[in-house]
C-alpha cells in the first residue's frame, strides 16, 4: 500500500527530513500495544519499537508516538521488525488530561483529518458533555462530525428535536443520526467516509462506536479484535487500532473515556462557544470571566434567555478548569526540573559525572 492510500498527504510530504530518510523508512503507526507499536508503510507491516534514545528524552506522553503517527523507522530482520527513531511534526492531535488527579496528557490519536463524536440516543445523551467532546475536537484542529447513535430507541419527532436543539447552539456543525439495528442512516455515514482521509470514533464507553465501525466493515469482523469485558461483563474497546475501511478510508476506534478533562483550549473553546466570545468583547473588563462582574455582556444575554444557563456554566466551568490544570501542570513540570537539578549538583559533589 503506498503512502499517499495510508494518509501521506501533501502536508506530510513538504514535512520530511531529507537527513532522515537516508537511512530511515517513513511509516505510520497503525497499533499502539502494551509493550511495541505496529507500522505499515509500502513494504507491509512491521512490529516496532522506539529508540532508547527517544525513551530516555520523553518529558510527557506526548514524545512518544501514537495511533496515527508517522515515524522514521530503521528496518531490521528483513522488514519484520522496525526501530522508531522520531516521530514526523503532528498535522493534528487528540488530546486530554488523564482521568483523576495526575496533571498530565494523554495523547488519543494523531493526524486526524474528521472526529466522530458518538453520542447515545438513551438515557446517555448529553448536550454538556458533547460540548465537551467539541472542545477537544476544535482544539486538536480537527473537523467534528456528531454521530447520534440508537436512533431506534427515540421517535422520529424527538430525533428532529434533538438536532434542532443541537444546531440551535452550533449552527454549522454537522449531524448525523443512525441505528446499529435497523441500519437507517448508515448510509449517510458511509457517504461522509473519504479514500486517504483519518477518522476517529470518540464517545463514552457503551454508545455504540465498536459496532457501527463492524457495520461499516460489513464482513471483516476479525479486524476489530481489541475488545474486553470489563467488569459488568460488557464488551469494551481497550485497544487504540488504525483499520482501514474498503473505499480506503482510514477510522481509529478508541475507547470510552469516563472522564474529559482539558487543559489549555484556549482556540478549542473559542470554537465551540463561538456566540459567547463574540458578545464577550462587549464586557465592561477585557478580563471579565463572565460569572459574576458587573457590565458583563454574558451574564446579560443569559438574562435575556439568549443563552441558555447550562451552557453558559458549562463553558465558564470550563474556561476555569484548563487554566487551573494548565497553571497545575506547569508548576508541576517546574517541580521536576527543580528535582533534576538538584540530582545534578549533589552528583557532582560525589563526583558522579554523568557518562557521555
Ligand atoms: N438500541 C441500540 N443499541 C445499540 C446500537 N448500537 C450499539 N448498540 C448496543 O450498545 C452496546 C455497546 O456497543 P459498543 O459498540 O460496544 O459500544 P462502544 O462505544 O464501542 O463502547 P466502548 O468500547 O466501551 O467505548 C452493545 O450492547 C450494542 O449492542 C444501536 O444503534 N441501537
Ligand atoms: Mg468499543
Ligand atoms: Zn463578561
Amino acid at each position: 500500500m503506498s503512502l499517499q492510500e495510508l494518509g501521506f498527504s501533501d502536508w506530510f510530504m513538504d514535512q520530511v527530513d531529507p537527513a532522515q530518510t537516508t537511512e530511515y523508512k517513513i511509516a505510520r503507526v497503525i497499533a499502539v500495544n502494551k509493550d511495541n507499536y505496529a507500522l505499515r508503510n509500502n513494504a507491509g507491516d512491521a512490529l516496532a519499537e522506539v529508540t532508547g534514545k527517544l525513551m530516555y528524552g520523553a518529558t510527557s506522553p506526548l514524545d512518544y508516538p501514537a495511533v496515527g503517527d508517522w515515524v522514521y523507522a530503521q528496518y531490521l530482520d528483513e522488514n519484520s521488525f522496525a526501530i522508531i527513531h522520531q516521530i514526523m511534526p503532528r498535522k493534528s492531535s487528540l488530546q486530554r488530561k488523564t482521568a483523576g488527579k495526575k496533571i498530565e496528557f494523554q495523547l488519543i490519536a494523531a493526524n486526524i483529518d474528521t472526529a466522530f463524536i458518538v453520542q447515545s440516543l438513551d438515557a446517555n445523551y448529553n448536550l454538556r458533555r458533547l460540548e465537551r467532546y467539541l472542545v477537544m475536537v476544535n482544539q486538536g484542529n480537527i473537523y467534528p462530525v456528531i454521530l447520534l447513535c440508537k436512533s431506534d430507541l427515540i421517535s422520529a419527532d424527538e430525533l428532529e428535536q434533538k438536532i434542532a436543539q443541537i444546531h440551535k447552539l452550533m449552527p454549522d456543525v454537522k449531524i448525523a443520526a443512525f441505528s446499529n439495528i435497523s441500519d437507517s442512516g448508515l448510509d449517510d455515514i458511509k457517504a461522509l467516509l473519504i479514500s486517504g482521509n483519518t477518522y476517529c470514533m470518540i464517545g463514552s464507553s457503551g454508545v455504540g462506536k465498536t459496532t457501527l465501525l463492524n457495520n461499516l466493515l460489513g464482513g471483516e469482523m476479525f479486524e476489530v479484535q481489541a475488545v474486553d469485558k470489563d467488569d459488568k461483563g460488557r464488551h469494551t474497546t481497550t485497544r487504540r487500532q488504525l483499520i482501514r475501511l474498503e473505499n480506503g478510508a482510514m477510522i481509529i476506534d478508541t475507547p470510552g473515556m469516563r472522564e474529559l478533562g482539558n487543559f489549555a483550549v484556549d482556540s478549542g473553546l473559542s470554537d465551540t462557544f463561538a456566540e459567547i466570545v463574540e458578545l464577550a468583547v462587549n464586557c465592561r473588563y477585557a478580563d471579565c470571566t463572565h460569572s459574576l462582574e458587573e457590565g458583563c455582556a454574558v451574564l446579560q444575554a443569559v438574562k435575556d434567555k439568549v443563552i441558555e444557563p447550562e451552557r453558559h456554566e458549562n463553558y465558564v466551568k470550563m474556561n476555569k478548569e484548563s487554566a487551573f490544570n494548565e497553571m497545575s501542570y506547569l508548576e508541576k513540570r517546574q517541580k521536576d526540573k527543580d528535582f533534576g537539578k538538584m540530582i545534578q549538583t549533589y552528583k557532582k559533589q560525589f563526583g558522579m559525572r554523568k557518562k557521555r
